[in-house]
């Protein structure tokens, strides 16, 4: 019997698709454009504080936002009429994650022309939209208060992959049993040194704090041009 075949097929579009992350990245960075990729499971708080996010940045930033999702305009509509940010609407037709080439078209669509910060709500979902670098020059990753803090235990990959960390609903931690110790801990276990801020959007818990850190962050990415 002939040797079956074996095709590495994901492999290879993951390494194609983050050699293309970096043109992006790059492109964006000469135009003074930064942006951020924003992800966590579904239902754990993005839209609500990237919106509180959003309102403290527009001092600073002219700010875009792409929304991706499956289906439905509910986020895009959301932001844009909180806000005022000249947002989209992005549908992955079925797909649970961002590839660059979504990423690049959805830019074009956006036109980032004019714009100093371009925000991408990633699909929610855990686990492969980490594996897809999105060309973005910092990944927001949303731990929320009822997934329990062990999470970071259970999918490696999407904490390693973030730049900063923020721990969302902490308002709801007495009704979940939630340790913010623990929490700490199994975070820098899978990404030592990470910044991780603990956040509520409906109390206003460390928004201050994470939009401080993000502007500097930001700052420092487009002040290398
Ligand atoms: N108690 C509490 N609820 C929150 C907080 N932030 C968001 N929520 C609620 O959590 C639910 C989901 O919030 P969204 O902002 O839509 O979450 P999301 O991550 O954007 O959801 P998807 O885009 O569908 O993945 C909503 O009912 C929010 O009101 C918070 O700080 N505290
Ligand atoms: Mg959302
Ligand atoms: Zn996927």
């Amino acid at each position: 019997m002939q040797p079956v075949k074996i095709v590495e097929i994901k492999e290879d579009i993951v390494s194609r698709n983050n050699l293309e992350a970096d043109s992006i990245r790059q492109n964006l960075k000469n135009k003074g454009v930064f942006l951020l990729n924003v992800m966590s499971s579904p239902g754990s708080g993005k839209t609500t504080l990237l919106t509180a996010l959003i309102r403290q940045l527009q001092a600073y930033y002219r700010i875009g936002v792409i929304e991706a999702d499956i289906d439905s305009a509910v986020d895009a509509e959301t932001i844009a009429q909180a806000t005022g940010a000249k947002t989209i609407q992005m549908h992955t037709g079925g797909a649970c994650h961002i590839t660059c080439q979504m990423s690049r078209e959805s830019l074009e669509a956006l036109d980032t022309d004019g714009l100093d910060l371009v925000i991408l709500e990633n699909i929610g979902n855990l686990v492969c939209p980490a594996e897809f670098d999105t060309g973005a020059h910092a990944n927001l990753v949303l731990l929320s208060v009822p997934e329990g803090h062990d999470k970071p235990l259970k999918y490696p990959l999407m904490f390693e992959v973030a730049s900063v960390v923020a721990v969302t609903k902490t308002d709801v931690e007495p009704v979940f049993d939630f340790d913010e110790q623990a929490a700490k801990a199994n975070i820098a276990y899978r990404n030592k040194d990470i910044p991780v801020f603990f956040t509520s959007a409906k109390q206003g818990r460390g928004v201050d704090e994470l939009a401080a850190y993000l502007k500097e962050t930001i700052d420092g990415v487009l002040s290398q041009k």
